[in-house]
């Protein structure tokens, strides 16, 4: 039977979404965040990933003052649920001061908002009672390449870093890597720039990652490659699981929806390398396809928790004794329909 404990599972406001493409608007009705705690806690989560701005919406209208007032109000209706905030990322690609950039942008306006932004970002994840915080590198990157030098940028990255980690000593960084979108292409663009990136800050072992799986599929690599890549750093600091069909925008589909046998490569890789047991979570960054309807609005959340406890049984009945056995005989061949045929079930 497996041992659900050990996982904490979690997901964001922003996963109970409403439907709009750039081709289309919204298909379901906003929800309130008290309706999206209450379903989080029904379907048997654990914690909530915030933005900056979930936590406190219109930010950057409001003081610093204010801005702790609100995240107070929220770290109690918090623990009225029992739920905890796994961690906070600044929204750095919204304002019209991030349009070029943030920390990489050209303008050193923007680069001070972002740093501003971001060091107030920390101030609501310490009340919130989170050490880590995010950062998906937006708009770290170029249209064209003509347009920002790479080596600037890497430096700029790594002077943005340290004014976090000089800010709060406590904090952890977690770098979330995507290639391309909405940028054409980006400066930290797979696991291996994030864990290089740290290691030009002045605190190396607070900057570590988060792997999405869309986003390792985009860069064309093996999302679990990446979170084992991580994990031999000892810095695989959050998941983000969910799925995508090949090279084109980032789909945020149900984990498992497109391939199976990833996803359970991806749970086989967190379970043999006792991932959560220092507490880290099991996120879930889904979204509901398009033509979902407003009474199914969270079900992708509770497939995606469902197929990977269903492949966690998968992950801890794979017979490992047998698989060992096809390995030093190099018979791939029998290995690989060992692993269908597993999936496949009896
Ligand atoms: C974007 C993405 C973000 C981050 C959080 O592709 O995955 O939602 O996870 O900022
Ligand atoms: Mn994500």
């Amino acid at each position: 039977m497996a041992k659900e404990n050990q996982y904490k599972f979690s997901f964001g406001p922003w996963n109970i979404s409403e439907g709009a493409d750039p081709y289309g608007p919204t298909t379901r009705p906003p929800q309130p965040f008290d309706w999206k705690l209450a379903k989080l806690k029904e379907l048997g989560f654990d914690a909530m990933m915030f933005h900056d701005d979930d936590a406190v919406p219109d930010i950057d209208s409001k003081s610093p003052d204010q801005v702790r007032k609100e995240a107070k109000e929220l770290k109690k209706k918090l623990d009225d649920a029992g739920i905890f905030a796994e961690m906070v990322a600044p929204r750095l690609w919204f304002s019209p001061m991030t349009i070029d950039g943030a920390y990489t942008s050209n303008d050193p306006k923007a680069r001070k908002y972002a740093i501003d932004r971001s060091l107030r970002c920390i101030d609501i994840a310490r009340i919130l009672d989170t050490d880590l915080i995010v950062l998906w590198l937006a708009r770290e990157g170029t249209y064209l390449r003509e347009a920002k030098s790479a080596k600037r940028s890497t430096e700029l990255l790594a002077a943005a870093l340290d004014k976090m980690l000089d800010y709060d000593k406590k904090i952890r960084i977690a770098i979330e890597p995507k290639p391309n979108e909405p940028m054409d292409i980006a400066y930290i663009p797979t696991m291996g720039h994030a864990m290089a990136l740290a290691h030009l800050t002045n605190d190396p072992k607070r900057v570590g990652g988060l792997v999405e799986s869309a986003h390792a599929i985009l860069a064309g690599l093996d999302p679990a490659d990446e979170m084992e890549f991580a994990m031999s750093f000892g810095k695989l600091w959050s998941v983000h699981l969910n799925d995508q069909n090949g090279l084109k925008f980032d789909q945020d589909k149900p984990f498992g929806c497109h391939s199976l046998r990833s996803a359970f490569n991806q749970v086989r890789a967190l379970e043999r390398n006792k991932y959560g047991s220092k507490g880290e979570c099991v996120a879930f960054d889904v979204h509901s396809f398009r033509s979902t309807k407003i009474e199914h609005a969270v079900d992708h959340l509770a497939h995606s928790r469902k197929t990977f406890l269903r492949l966690l049984e998968k992950a801890r009945t794979f017979d490992e004794a047998t698989a060992q056995k096809l390995i030093a005989e190099r018979d791939y061949q029998a290995l690989d329909q060992m692993a269908i045929e597993h999936l496949l079930g009896k």
